[in-house]
Protein backbone atom coordinates (compact mmCIF):
# COMPACT_ATOMS: atom_id res chain seq x y z
CA UNK A 1 0.00 0.00 0.00
CA UNK A 2 1.10 3.72 -0.14
CA UNK A 3 1.92 3.71 3.66
CA UNK A 4 4.47 1.36 2.78
CA UNK A 5 5.80 2.81 -0.25
CA UNK A 6 9.25 3.76 0.13
CA UNK A 7 11.56 5.75 -2.08
CA UNK A 8 15.18 4.39 -2.83
CA UNK A 9 17.58 6.49 -0.21
CA UNK A 10 20.00 8.72 -1.87
CA UNK A 11 23.29 7.97 -2.66
CA UNK A 12 26.82 8.89 -2.59
CA UNK A 13 27.62 7.88 -6.08
CA UNK A 14 25.75 11.37 -7.32
CA UNK A 15 28.96 13.35 -5.47
CA UNK A 16 32.35 13.42 -7.47
CA UNK A 17 34.21 13.79 -4.27
CA UNK A 18 37.88 14.45 -4.09
CA UNK A 19 39.41 12.07 -1.65
CA UNK A 20 41.62 15.15 -0.40
CA UNK A 21 40.71 18.71 -0.32
CA UNK A 22 43.01 21.82 -0.20
CA UNK A 23 42.27 25.69 1.15
CA UNK A 24 41.08 27.66 -1.59
CA UNK A 25 42.88 30.39 -2.27
CA UNK A 26 43.13 33.12 -4.98
CA UNK A 27 40.98 30.39 -7.32
CA UNK A 28 42.27 27.76 -6.90
CA UNK A 29 43.06 24.64 -4.13
CA UNK A 30 46.31 25.04 -2.64
CA UNK A 31 47.91 22.51 -0.33
CA UNK A 32 47.10 23.99 3.70
CA UNK A 33 50.82 23.52 5.72
CA UNK A 34 48.37 23.00 8.86
CA UNK A 35 47.89 19.47 10.39
CA UNK A 36 45.13 17.76 8.00
CA UNK A 37 42.56 16.05 9.62
CA UNK A 38 39.27 14.22 8.58
CA UNK A 39 36.01 15.14 7.96
CA UNK A 40 33.49 12.08 8.94
CA UNK A 41 30.17 11.24 8.51
CA UNK A 42 28.27 11.33 11.52
CA UNK A 43 25.62 8.66 10.89
CA UNK A 44 28.72 6.28 10.49
CA UNK A 45 31.76 7.73 12.07
CA UNK A 46 33.65 6.82 8.44
CA UNK A 47 36.28 9.35 6.89
CA UNK A 48 34.81 11.17 3.74
CA UNK A 49 37.95 12.91 2.62
CA UNK A 50 40.81 14.47 3.86
CA UNK A 51 40.87 18.18 4.79
CA UNK A 52 43.78 20.37 4.37
CA UNK A 53 44.42 23.05 8.14
CA UNK A 54 45.20 26.56 7.30
CA UNK A 55 48.17 27.89 9.18
CA UNK A 56 48.75 31.18 10.40
CA UNK A 57 50.80 31.79 6.89
CA UNK A 58 47.97 30.28 4.90
CA UNK A 59 45.35 32.91 6.66
CA UNK A 60 48.03 35.67 5.84
CA UNK A 61 48.18 34.15 2.32
CA UNK A 62 44.20 34.35 2.11
CA UNK A 63 43.49 37.70 2.95
CA UNK A 64 46.41 39.14 1.09
CA UNK A 65 44.56 37.38 -2.05
CA UNK A 66 41.49 38.90 -0.36
CA UNK A 67 43.15 42.28 -0.14
CA UNK A 68 44.44 42.05 -3.88
CA UNK A 69 41.36 40.77 -5.53
CA UNK A 70 38.81 44.09 -3.39
CA UNK A 71 41.74 46.33 -4.35
CA UNK A 72 42.52 45.28 -8.43
CA UNK A 73 38.91 44.02 -8.86
CA UNK A 74 35.84 43.63 -7.27
CA UNK A 75 35.96 47.11 -6.17
CA UNK A 76 36.44 48.69 -9.45
CA UNK A 77 33.49 46.47 -10.74
CA UNK A 78 30.04 47.97 -11.33
CA UNK A 79 27.42 46.88 -9.04
CA UNK A 80 25.48 45.11 -11.78
CA UNK A 81 28.59 43.22 -12.74
CA UNK A 82 28.60 41.74 -9.01
CA UNK A 83 25.34 40.97 -9.32
CA UNK A 84 25.98 39.19 -11.97
CA UNK A 85 27.95 36.91 -10.84
CA UNK A 86 26.03 36.52 -7.81
CA UNK A 87 22.93 35.33 -9.93
CA UNK A 88 25.08 33.00 -11.90
CA UNK A 89 26.25 31.22 -8.31
CA UNK A 90 22.73 31.20 -7.21
CA UNK A 91 22.03 29.23 -10.74
CA UNK A 92 24.97 26.98 -10.14
CA UNK A 93 23.56 26.39 -7.06
CA UNK A 94 20.21 24.80 -8.19
CA UNK A 95 22.75 22.92 -10.92
CA UNK A 96 24.13 21.18 -8.25
CA UNK A 97 21.37 21.41 -5.77
CA UNK A 98 20.73 17.09 -5.82
CA UNK A 99 24.90 17.17 -4.76
CA UNK A 100 24.90 19.76 -2.56
CA UNK A 101 21.85 18.93 -0.38
CA UNK A 102 24.18 14.90 -0.58
CA UNK A 103 26.92 15.95 0.63
CA UNK A 104 25.40 18.49 3.18
CA UNK A 105 23.46 15.30 4.40
CA UNK A 106 26.33 13.31 4.78
CA UNK A 107 28.79 15.29 6.41
CA UNK A 108 26.44 16.99 8.65
CA UNK A 109 24.02 14.25 9.59
CA UNK A 110 21.12 16.43 8.83
CA UNK A 111 17.89 14.32 7.21
CA UNK A 112 18.22 14.70 3.57
CA UNK A 113 14.48 15.93 3.14
CA UNK A 114 16.13 19.02 5.22
CA UNK A 115 18.93 19.74 2.90
CA UNK A 116 17.12 19.32 -0.53
CA UNK A 117 13.59 21.23 0.49
CA UNK A 118 15.39 23.50 2.87
CA UNK A 119 19.07 24.11 2.98
CA UNK A 120 20.12 23.90 -0.48
CA UNK A 121 16.70 26.24 -1.78
CA UNK A 122 17.22 29.20 0.70
CA UNK A 123 21.12 28.90 -0.48
CA UNK A 124 20.05 29.77 -3.79
CA UNK A 125 17.72 32.24 -2.76
CA UNK A 126 20.11 34.52 -0.65
CA UNK A 127 22.63 34.72 -3.74
CA UNK A 128 19.47 35.48 -5.88
CA UNK A 129 18.14 37.83 -3.33
CA UNK A 130 21.22 39.60 -2.63
CA UNK A 131 22.55 39.52 -6.57
CA UNK A 132 19.19 41.84 -6.83
CA UNK A 133 20.50 44.31 -4.38
CA UNK A 134 24.31 44.88 -5.54
CA UNK A 135 23.24 47.72 -8.27
CA UNK A 136 20.60 49.19 -6.24
CA UNK A 137 23.09 50.29 -3.23
CA UNK A 138 23.23 53.58 -4.07
CA UNK A 139 19.48 54.72 -4.24
CA UNK A 140 18.12 52.29 -1.75
CA UNK A 141 18.02 54.31 1.19
CA UNK A 142 20.72 52.73 2.84
CA UNK A 143 22.80 56.45 2.90
CA UNK A 144 24.21 58.93 0.86
CA UNK A 145 27.36 57.09 -0.50
CA UNK A 146 27.09 53.05 0.96
CA UNK A 147 30.87 51.74 0.09
CA UNK A 148 32.20 48.55 0.65
CA UNK A 149 34.28 48.09 4.06
CA UNK A 150 37.45 46.13 2.23
CA UNK A 151 38.26 41.78 3.28
CA UNK A 152 35.28 40.65 5.17
CA UNK A 153 36.88 37.80 7.85
CA UNK A 154 33.64 35.30 8.22
CA UNK A 155 33.53 32.61 10.79
CA UNK A 156 30.66 30.25 10.65
CA UNK A 157 29.42 27.03 12.37
CA UNK A 158 28.71 23.17 11.49
CA UNK A 159 24.59 23.43 11.89
CA UNK A 160 23.65 24.64 8.40
CA UNK A 161 27.15 24.91 7.01
CA UNK A 162 26.42 26.17 3.41
CA UNK A 163 23.21 28.09 4.42
CA UNK A 164 25.56 29.79 7.07
CA UNK A 165 28.11 30.53 4.05
CA UNK A 166 24.95 32.15 1.76
CA UNK A 167 24.05 34.01 4.51
CA UNK A 168 27.58 35.53 4.82
CA UNK A 169 29.34 35.73 1.91
CA UNK A 170 25.85 37.10 -0.73
CA UNK A 171 25.86 40.14 1.50
CA UNK A 172 29.39 40.86 1.53
CA UNK A 173 30.03 40.17 -2.07
CA UNK A 174 26.82 41.80 -3.02
CA UNK A 175 28.21 44.87 -0.81
CA UNK A 176 31.58 44.68 -2.88
CA UNK A 177 33.65 43.50 -0.24
CA UNK A 178 35.70 40.51 -0.59
CA UNK A 179 36.08 37.59 1.84
CA UNK A 180 38.10 35.11 3.32
CA UNK A 181 35.54 32.67 5.44
CA UNK A 182 36.71 29.37 7.57
CA UNK A 183 33.88 26.90 7.89
CA UNK A 184 33.58 24.65 10.85
CA UNK A 185 36.04 21.85 11.29
CA UNK A 186 33.34 19.22 11.43
CA UNK A 187 31.21 20.23 8.01
CA UNK A 188 34.01 21.34 5.66
CA UNK A 189 32.40 19.57 2.76
CA UNK A 190 29.93 21.86 0.93
CA UNK A 191 31.80 25.57 1.11
CA UNK A 192 34.53 23.36 -0.73
CA UNK A 193 32.12 22.26 -3.56
CA UNK A 194 30.96 25.65 -3.19
CA UNK A 195 34.80 26.11 -3.97
CA UNK A 196 34.21 24.38 -7.26
CA UNK A 197 31.17 26.30 -8.00
CA UNK A 198 32.77 29.78 -7.97
CA UNK A 199 35.65 28.43 -10.20
CA UNK A 200 32.43 27.40 -12.76
CA UNK A 201 31.24 30.86 -12.00
CA UNK A 202 34.42 32.57 -12.84
CA UNK A 203 34.63 34.52 -9.86
CA UNK A 204 37.91 36.39 -10.23
CA UNK A 205 40.31 35.13 -8.12
CA UNK A 206 40.30 35.94 -4.86
CA UNK A 207 36.92 37.23 -3.80
CA UNK A 208 36.14 34.54 -1.70
CA UNK A 209 39.16 32.38 -0.13
CA UNK A 210 38.19 29.38 2.00
CA UNK A 211 40.07 28.64 4.61
CA UNK A 212 39.48 25.22 6.57
CA UNK A 213 41.03 24.49 9.97
CA UNK A 214 39.68 24.08 14.04
CA UNK A 215 39.25 27.29 16.07
CA UNK A 216 42.75 28.52 15.50
CA UNK A 217 42.17 29.00 12.18
CA UNK A 218 39.31 31.20 13.09
CA UNK A 219 41.42 33.02 15.56
CA UNK A 220 44.18 33.73 13.37
CA UNK A 221 41.29 35.05 10.73
CA UNK A 222 39.99 36.85 13.26
CA UNK A 223 42.97 39.09 14.33
CA UNK A 224 44.16 39.38 11.19
CA UNK A 225 45.02 43.32 10.58
CA UNK A 226 44.08 43.69 7.01
CA UNK A 227 40.71 42.26 8.16
CA UNK A 228 38.18 45.03 7.55
CA UNK A 229 35.03 43.46 8.64
CA UNK A 230 34.29 40.26 11.17
CA UNK A 231 31.34 38.09 11.30
CA UNK A 232 30.73 35.60 13.21
CA UNK A 233 28.11 32.67 14.55
CA UNK A 234 28.78 30.33 16.82
CA UNK A 235 29.05 29.83 20.66
CA UNK A 236 28.52 32.35 22.92
CA UNK A 237 31.93 31.91 24.53
CA UNK A 238 33.83 32.34 21.11
CA UNK A 239 31.94 34.73 20.02
CA UNK A 240 33.39 37.06 23.60
CA UNK A 241 36.67 35.86 22.90
CA UNK A 242 35.84 36.99 19.29
CA UNK A 243 34.76 40.23 20.61
CA UNK A 244 37.51 40.75 23.04
CA UNK A 245 40.28 40.73 19.74
CA UNK A 246 38.52 42.70 18.00
CA UNK A 247 38.09 45.48 20.70
CA UNK A 248 40.35 48.67 19.68
CA UNK A 249 40.44 47.73 16.05
CA UNK A 250 39.55 49.07 13.16
CA UNK A 251 37.23 46.03 12.21
CA UNK A 252 33.45 46.37 12.37
CA UNK A 253 31.90 43.42 14.05
CA UNK A 254 28.75 41.17 13.88
CA UNK A 255 28.07 38.34 15.91
CA UNK A 256 25.18 35.46 15.70
CA UNK A 257 25.18 33.27 18.87
CA UNK A 258 23.14 31.01 20.30
CA UNK A 259 19.57 31.06 22.07
CA UNK A 260 17.60 29.34 23.97
CA UNK A 261 13.72 30.11 22.45
CA UNK A 262 10.35 30.04 23.89
CA UNK A 263 7.20 28.61 22.31
CA UNK A 264 4.31 29.67 23.69
CA UNK A 265 1.69 28.39 23.35
CA UNK A 266 -2.16 29.95 24.67
CA UNK A 267 -5.20 27.70 25.04
CA UNK A 268 -6.45 29.07 21.63
CA UNK A 269 -4.00 27.79 20.03
CA UNK A 270 -4.86 25.35 16.76
CA UNK A 271 -3.76 22.68 18.83
CA UNK A 272 -3.11 20.29 15.77
CA UNK A 273 -1.37 23.09 14.11
CA UNK A 274 0.82 23.97 17.20
CA UNK A 275 1.88 20.77 18.18
CA UNK A 276 3.68 20.41 14.25
CA UNK A 277 4.90 23.77 15.12
CA UNK A 278 6.20 22.47 18.40
CA UNK A 279 7.98 19.53 16.93
CA UNK A 280 9.34 21.65 14.03
CA UNK A 281 10.64 24.26 16.53
CA UNK A 282 12.49 21.93 18.58
CA UNK A 283 13.27 18.46 16.72
CA UNK A 284 14.11 20.44 12.90
CA UNK A 285 18.00 19.65 12.19
CA UNK A 286 18.11 17.35 15.51
CA UNK A 287 17.57 20.87 17.55
CA UNK A 288 21.00 21.84 16.19
CA UNK A 289 19.80 25.47 15.63
CA UNK A 290 20.07 28.56 17.37
CA UNK A 291 16.80 29.54 17.00
CA UNK A 292 15.59 26.31 18.11
CA UNK A 293 12.00 26.30 20.05
CA UNK A 294 13.52 24.64 22.57
CA UNK A 295 11.50 26.57 25.55
CA UNK A 296 7.80 25.12 24.97
CA UNK A 297 5.95 27.63 27.62
CA UNK A 298 2.40 25.88 27.61
CA UNK A 299 -0.93 27.46 29.14
CA UNK A 300 -1.20 25.35 32.03
CA UNK A 301 -5.00 23.98 30.79
CA UNK A 302 -3.79 22.38 28.00
CA UNK A 303 -0.79 21.64 29.43
CA UNK A 304 -1.56 17.36 29.64
CA UNK A 305 -3.48 17.81 25.88
CA UNK A 306 -0.34 19.09 24.31
CA UNK A 307 2.11 16.84 26.27
CA UNK A 308 0.16 13.53 25.45
CA UNK A 309 -0.32 14.57 21.52
CA UNK A 310 3.44 15.64 21.55
CA UNK A 311 4.56 11.92 22.49
CA UNK A 312 1.96 10.69 19.88
CA UNK A 313 3.37 12.29 17.02
CA UNK A 314 6.95 12.11 18.38
CA UNK A 315 6.70 8.12 18.23
CA UNK A 316 5.62 8.42 14.57
CA UNK A 317 9.10 10.52 13.62
CA UNK A 318 12.17 8.17 12.22
CA UNK A 319 15.68 8.23 13.21
CA UNK A 320 18.02 7.03 11.58
CA UNK A 321 20.10 7.15 7.54
CA UNK A 322 19.91 11.16 7.04
CA UNK A 323 20.50 9.54 3.72
CA UNK A 324 16.89 8.09 3.81
CA UNK A 325 14.27 10.50 2.40
CA UNK A 326 11.66 9.08 4.81
CA UNK A 327 14.48 9.83 7.97
CA UNK A 328 12.86 12.93 10.35
CA UNK A 329 15.93 12.62 12.74
CA UNK A 330 19.35 12.52 11.38
CA UNK A 331 22.40 12.21 13.13
CA UNK A 332 24.29 14.51 15.99
CA UNK A 333 26.61 16.23 14.10
CA UNK A 334 29.61 14.92 16.53
CA UNK A 335 30.88 13.03 19.10
CA UNK A 336 31.27 16.49 21.05
CA UNK A 337 28.10 17.66 20.60
CA UNK A 338 26.63 14.53 21.49
CA UNK A 339 28.42 14.02 24.65
CA UNK A 340 26.78 18.03 25.56
CA UNK A 341 23.25 17.27 24.99
CA UNK A 342 23.73 14.20 27.27
CA UNK A 343 25.44 15.77 29.62
CA UNK A 344 22.66 18.24 30.23
CA UNK A 345 19.70 16.23 29.72
CA UNK A 346 21.35 13.79 32.89
CA UNK A 347 21.67 17.41 34.63
CA UNK A 348 17.65 18.38 33.64
CA UNK A 349 16.90 14.49 35.14
CA UNK A 350 18.98 14.90 38.34
CA UNK A 351 17.66 18.74 38.76
CA UNK A 352 14.40 16.97 39.55
CA UNK A 353 12.42 17.38 35.76
CA UNK A 354 10.95 14.35 34.48
CA UNK A 355 12.25 13.05 31.21
CA UNK A 356 10.55 10.86 28.43
CA UNK A 357 12.17 9.71 25.20
CA UNK A 358 10.59 8.56 22.12
CA UNK A 359 11.32 4.95 21.78
CA UNK A 360 13.14 4.31 18.33
CA UNK A 361 15.59 2.14 17.73
CA UNK A 362 19.14 3.77 18.02
CA UNK A 363 22.08 2.96 14.94
CA UNK A 364 24.78 1.10 16.00
CA UNK A 365 27.44 3.52 14.54
CA UNK A 366 27.18 6.43 14.83
CA UNK A 367 26.23 9.78 17.03
CA UNK A 368 22.56 9.60 17.85
CA UNK A 369 20.20 10.76 20.52
CA UNK A 370 16.72 10.15 20.47
CA UNK A 371 13.55 12.98 20.74
CA UNK A 372 13.44 13.83 24.38
CA UNK A 373 10.90 15.86 26.67
CA UNK A 374 11.75 17.30 30.01
CA UNK A 375 8.36 18.07 31.82
CA UNK A 376 8.14 19.85 35.33
CA UNK A 377 11.09 21.82 34.37
CA UNK A 378 11.99 24.97 36.63
CA UNK A 379 12.84 28.48 35.36
CA UNK A 380 15.74 27.54 37.34
CA UNK A 381 16.91 24.21 35.84
CA UNK A 382 20.15 23.92 33.58
CA UNK A 383 17.94 22.69 30.94
CA UNK A 384 15.86 25.90 31.18
CA UNK A 385 18.81 28.22 30.89
CA UNK A 386 21.41 26.58 29.05
CA UNK A 387 21.11 25.74 25.40
CA UNK A 388 20.94 22.09 24.92
CA UNK A 389 21.69 22.24 20.78
CA UNK A 390 20.14 18.86 20.33
CA UNK A 391 16.66 17.15 20.24
CA UNK A 392 15.29 18.17 23.47
CA UNK A 393 12.85 19.92 24.73
CA UNK A 394 12.31 21.71 28.21
CA UNK A 395 8.66 22.16 28.85
CA UNK A 396 7.34 24.96 31.37
CA UNK A 397 3.34 26.22 32.56
CA UNK A 398 2.25 29.47 33.01
CA UNK A 399 -1.33 31.16 33.43
CA UNK A 400 -1.70 34.30 32.27
CA UNK A 401 -0.14 36.24 28.97
CA UNK A 402 1.81 38.36 31.75
CA UNK A 403 3.67 35.31 33.16
CA UNK A 404 4.25 33.81 29.54
CA UNK A 405 6.01 36.96 28.80
CA UNK A 406 8.29 36.96 32.33
CA UNK A 407 9.20 33.34 31.86
CA UNK A 408 9.78 33.40 28.07
CA UNK A 409 12.28 36.87 28.84
CA UNK A 410 13.96 35.27 31.90
CA UNK A 411 17.03 34.09 29.49
CA UNK A 412 20.40 35.34 28.71
CA UNK A 413 19.46 35.10 25.14
CA UNK A 414 17.10 36.62 22.96
CA UNK A 415 17.35 35.24 19.01
CA UNK A 416 13.79 33.89 18.38
CA UNK A 417 10.37 33.06 19.94
CA UNK A 418 7.22 31.82 18.74
CA UNK A 419 3.57 32.54 19.76
CA UNK A 420 0.76 30.33 19.24
CA UNK A 421 -3.47 31.79 19.96
CA UNK A 422 -6.07 31.90 17.77
CA UNK A 423 -6.09 35.86 18.24
CA UNK A 424 -4.34 38.58 16.40
CA UNK A 425 -4.33 40.81 19.04
CA UNK A 426 -2.81 38.60 21.71
CA UNK A 427 -0.25 38.04 19.60
CA UNK A 428 0.76 42.11 18.72
CA UNK A 429 0.71 42.61 22.56
CA UNK A 430 2.96 39.43 23.66
CA UNK A 431 5.62 39.89 20.64
CA UNK A 432 5.92 43.39 21.56
CA UNK A 433 6.61 42.41 24.54
CA UNK A 434 9.71 39.84 23.38
CA UNK A 435 12.95 40.79 24.14
CA UNK A 436 13.87 38.26 20.77
CA UNK A 437 15.27 39.58 17.67
CA UNK A 438 12.32 37.55 15.52
CA UNK A 439 9.04 36.32 17.01
CA UNK A 440 7.06 33.97 14.67
CA UNK A 441 3.54 33.59 15.15
CA UNK A 442 1.40 30.37 14.38
CA UNK A 443 4.28 29.30 12.87
CA UNK A 444 8.14 28.63 13.66
CA UNK A 445 11.92 28.34 12.21
CA UNK A 446 10.69 30.07 8.75
CA UNK A 447 13.40 31.69 7.09
CA UNK A 448 13.56 34.05 3.94
CA UNK A 449 16.09 36.29 2.63
CA UNK A 450 14.25 39.39 2.92
CA UNK A 451 13.49 39.27 6.67
CA UNK A 452 16.55 40.41 9.00
CA UNK A 453 17.25 37.84 11.60
CA UNK A 454 19.77 38.65 14.71
CA UNK A 455 19.67 38.30 18.43
CA UNK A 456 19.11 40.45 21.70
CA UNK A 457 21.57 40.24 25.09
CA UNK A 458 23.78 37.23 24.92
CA UNK A 459 22.15 36.07 21.71
CA UNK A 460 25.14 38.85 20.05
CA UNK A 461 24.10 42.28 18.27
CA UNK A 462 23.73 43.01 14.00
CA UNK A 463 21.50 41.84 12.13
CA UNK A 464 22.03 39.67 9.11
CA UNK A 465 19.31 39.09 5.73
CA UNK A 466 17.43 41.87 4.59
CA UNK A 467 18.12 45.59 3.52
CA UNK A 468 19.76 45.34 7.49
CA UNK A 469 22.15 42.65 6.82
CA UNK A 470 23.95 44.66 3.99
CA UNK A 471 24.30 47.84 6.20
CA UNK A 472 26.94 45.47 8.47
CA UNK A 473 28.91 45.27 4.94
CA UNK A 474 28.83 49.00 4.38
CA UNK A 475 30.78 52.22 5.32
CA UNK A 476 28.54 54.94 5.78
CA UNK A 477 24.80 52.79 5.58
CA UNK A 478 22.26 52.69 7.96
CA UNK A 479 19.04 50.90 7.50
O1 LIG B 1 30.94 26.12 18.64
P1 LIG B 1 32.16 27.08 18.31
P2 LIG B 1 30.97 24.54 18.93
C1 LIG B 1 26.57 26.63 20.33
C2 LIG B 1 25.80 25.41 20.73
C3 LIG B 1 26.84 24.35 20.77
C4 LIG B 1 28.02 25.11 21.28
C5 LIG B 1 29.36 24.54 20.99
O2 LIG B 1 25.26 25.60 22.00
O3 LIG B 1 26.50 23.30 21.62
O4 LIG B 1 27.91 26.37 20.68
O5 LIG B 1 29.54 24.34 19.59
C6 LIG B 1 35.19 28.45 15.25
N1 LIG B 1 38.25 32.07 17.19
N2 LIG B 1 26.50 26.92 18.91
O6 LIG B 1 31.99 24.20 19.91
O7 LIG B 1 33.40 26.57 18.95
C7 LIG B 1 34.97 26.97 15.02
O8 LIG B 1 36.09 26.40 14.40
C8 LIG B 1 37.61 32.04 16.01
C9 LIG B 1 25.48 27.83 18.50
O9 LIG B 1 31.04 23.86 17.64
O10 LIG B 1 31.69 28.45 18.62
C10 LIG B 1 33.71 26.99 14.17
O11 LIG B 1 34.04 27.33 12.82
N3 LIG B 1 36.85 31.00 15.63
C11 LIG B 1 25.60 28.21 17.12
C12 LIG B 1 32.91 28.14 14.77
O12 LIG B 1 33.87 28.94 15.48
C13 LIG B 1 36.71 29.96 16.47
C14 LIG B 1 26.24 27.35 16.14
C15 LIG B 1 31.80 27.72 15.75
O13 LIG B 1 32.36 26.88 16.74
C16 LIG B 1 37.35 29.95 17.71
C17 LIG B 1 27.27 26.51 16.71
C18 LIG B 1 38.16 31.07 18.06
N4 LIG B 1 38.79 31.16 19.24
C19 LIG B 1 27.34 26.30 18.04
N5 LIG B 1 37.03 28.80 18.35
C20 LIG B 1 24.64 29.16 16.52
N6 LIG B 1 24.60 30.40 16.96
O14 LIG B 1 23.96 28.81 15.58
C21 LIG B 1 36.21 28.11 17.55
N7 LIG B 1 36.02 28.81 16.40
Amino acid sequence: SFLEYAPAPESKSVLNLRDSYGLFINGEFVDGTGTSFHTISPADETSIAEISAASEEDVDRAVAAARRAYDKVWSKMSGRDRGKYLFRIARLVQERARELAVAESLDNGKPIKESRDVDVPLVASWFFYYAGWADKLDYAGLGANPRALGVAGQVIPWNFPLLMLAWKVAPALAAGNTVVIKPAETTPLTALIFAEILQQADLPAGVVNIVTGAGATGAALVRHPDVDKVAFTGSTGVGRDIAKAVAGTKKKLTLELGGKAANIVFDDAPIDQAVEGIVNGIFFNQGHVCCAGSRLLVQESIHDEVIDRLKHRLSTLRLGDPLDKNTDIGAINSAAQLARIRELSDIGEAEGAARWTADCAIPEQGFWFAPTIFTGVEAAHRIARDEVFGPVLSVLTFRTPAEAIAKANNTPYGLSAGIWSDKGSRILAVADKLRAGVVWANTFNRFDPSSPFGGYKESGYGREGGRHGLTAYLKGASA
